[in-house]
């Protein structure tokens, strides 16, 4: 996608998130229009900044009022219904929108019943017990709130910026400095390259033989609101959305040493570090050097450096200081699936929420070279976006139609994505439901019941005869909604007793399971499946996020039934 349409889309993101404080609901006009837009723009697959009023109105999902505002982005500079929105609404008291169960309605009413203005002045509140004195709300809510604000600060994730954000954002920046004149590579480091789910700042480090461009670029990009500091080589700023962004450029020949240590995590450099001494080495951001000559022994690239220190290239997904080095030194590491072969969740059109019609995605499957696609629209159960019997059964048809012209190149299933009930009911009934060619289902409510409960909801949902894979298990949304509180162990065992997969979801704002879980299963015989969870043919791509928080959770590809031979995914689809 081009930078425009980039910009442009997180312009109506933003748009959209203060337009429901704006209106304290969600689903308003304006924030539905934003976030059509968003989605237009997203999907589009030109330049939007080349495109007049007229013409971007010819895309669909883009009305008369938010062209005028791409065209405002693109001509002004800055859109001024923007800058006042974030007059109203501070980034602090955003936040706000982050914590479980209050949405834009509460949060209006705790800025103006008690002057609550982000998560700091909420805890407060509710350390003066504040809020039980609110019409509505109560002791109960007070402490229930109190809970999930500890809940946050425990899982580490408050203050901090989720992938979903940071990942897109590092790439647009990469293209922007690689774009600079002098500027021979530039790549996002920390912990974003290593894929965590969260990250507290952006590490850049670009190599260039015209530094003082590259410190003129960052300090004066229009999404800085402050500037920390800045060097002749380094620079710090902070965005809008309070992140904080590290540049650094160093000489071409020092890149490697530079990606490596900028990388990280600590704990892998420490250890580098100490191997490097044992050989009488010193490592640092500038190369692998002799103590007593300081001649260099590597510094360009980090495979040389890996391989002085007689190690394999360790990927960044596996630098986390979980014993990498040990396994590398053994030829243990886990390997990324090379490719994958097919994608056994994606919705269409049909979906409430889903964008691209059938035709599409089954064409953008067939692109991506997939042996394999399995249609799951939501069903029924899902307010507002899930489909009744008699679509599903048309949607069947064609399907089926579709098929017949293609040949068996790529195999079409028609699935479905059920809704786990709080008890594990699913939707429709037993008949209806084993007519599908493939149903995984997933959790979409009720994420309060306690440990017991959910566990037994997932483990009945299992015992399905129709049930071939659990979506996005934890039911987590990275920043913003905790997972629901699961017996892991009691699951996974459930899993490989009823052969029931489990999904890695790669849309950024889940990646569920998550790595740490992964890491959990080891050992077991529990089979995953890698999905991309797309709901337009531009997020089938999400698949690639799946690869790489299967390696970051040390999943061994052979228990991937799409990860390894388009065979053995076969095998297992004729298992039914
Ligand atoms: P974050 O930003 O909290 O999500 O995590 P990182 O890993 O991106 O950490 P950050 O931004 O503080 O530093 C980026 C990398 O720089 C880090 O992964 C390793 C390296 N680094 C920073 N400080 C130190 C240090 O004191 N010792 C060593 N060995 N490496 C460091
Ligand atoms: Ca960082
Ligand atoms: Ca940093
Ligand atoms: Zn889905």
């Amino acid at each position: 996608m081009s930078d425009a349409n980039k910009e442009a889309a997180e312009m109506f993101r933003e748009l959209a998130e203060l337009q429901t404080l704006e209106d304290g609901d969600v689903q308003s006009f304006r924030v539905r229009a934003y976030d059509n837009a968003r989605r237009a723009v997203d999907a589009y697959t030109g330049d939007v900044s080349k495109l007049k009023a007229s013409e971007l109105q010819k895309i669909e999902g883009i009305g008369a009022s938010t062209a005028k505002t791409i065209r405002e982005l693109f001509d002004a500079g800055s859109v001024a219904k923007l800058v006042a929105l974030r007059q109203s609404y501070p980034k602090a008291f955003v936040d706000l929108l982050n914590v479980p169960g209050i949405g834009p309605k509460g949060a209006l009413r705790l800025r103006k019943e008690a002057s609550v203005e982000g998560i700091d002045s909420l805890r407060e509140a509710i350390a003066t017990q504040k809020l039980r004195k609110l019409k509505g709300f109560g002791e109960k809510s007070e402490v229930k709130l109190a809970a999930i604000l500890e809940r946050m600060e425990k899982e580490g994730h408050e203050g901090r910026t989720p992938i979903s954000v940071a990942w897109p954002l590092a790439q647009r920046l990469e293209t922007r400095f690689r774009a600079l004149p002098g500027v021979s590579f530039a790549m996002a480091c920390g912990s974003t390259r290593r894929f965590a789910e969260t990250v507290g700042d952006l590490d850049i480090v670009v190599a260039s033989t015209q530094p003082s461009l590259v410190m003129d670029d960052v300090t004066t990009m229009p999404m800085v609101e402050r500037i920390i500091g800045r060097g002749d080589t380094k620079a710090s700023v902070v965005t809008r959305r309070g992140l904080q962004i590290d540049v650094r450029v160093v000489a071409p020949e020092h890149i490697g040493a530079a990606t490596l240590y900028f990388t990280g995590s600590k704990a892998h450099n420490v250890a580098l570090r100490q191997r490097a001494l044992g050989r009488g080495w010193r490592l640092s951001e500038y190369g692998l050097t002799e103590i007593e000559s300081k001649r260099v022994i590597a510094s360009e690239s980090e495979e040389s450096i890996y391989a002085a220190l007689d190690l394999p290239f360790i990927p960044p997904e596996l630098r986390e200081g979980y014993g990498e080095i040990e396994a590398a030194e053994k030829g243990e590491l886990p390997a990324i699936c090379a490719t994958v072969h097919g994608d056994f969740h994606v919705h269409t059109d049909l979906s409430g929420d889903g964008r691209s019609p059938l035709e599409e995605i089954v064409a953008a499957a067939r692109a991506r070279g997939l042996c394999a696609i399995a249609i799951t629209d939501h069903a029924e159960n899902l307010g507002g976006n899930g489909v009744k019997r008699e679509p599903l059964l048309e949607q069947r048809a064609r399907v089926r139609g579709l098929q017949d012209e293609l040949g068996d190149g790529l195999r079409i299933l028609h699935g479905i994505e059920l809704n786990i009930g709080p008890a594990g009911e699913l939707d429709y009934d037993a008949e209806f439901r084993a007519a599908f060619d493939f149903c995984l289902a997933s959790v979409h409510d009720h994420f309060d019941l306690d440990e017991a409960a959910q566990t037994r909801r997932i483990m009945t949902a299992m015992l399905d005869p129709s049930v071939a894979m659990i979506g996005h298990l934890s039911a987590r949304m990275i920043g913003a909604r905790p997972g629901i509180d699961l017996d892991l162990d009691a699951v996974f065992e459930a899993a490989e007793k009823t052969g029931t997969t489990l999904e890695i979801n790669g849309g950024l704002p889940r990646l569920d399971i998550s790595s740490s879980a992964m890491r959990r299963a080891r050992g077991r015989g529990v089979q995953f499946v890698l999905t991309s969870d797309a709901h337009q043919t531009s997020e089938l791509d999400r698949i690639d996020n799946a690869r790489r928080i299967a390696l970051r959770g040390w999943v061994d590809p052979a228990s991937i039934v799409n990860g390894t031979t388009a065979e053995n995914m076969k095998q297992w689809l004729a298992r039914g």
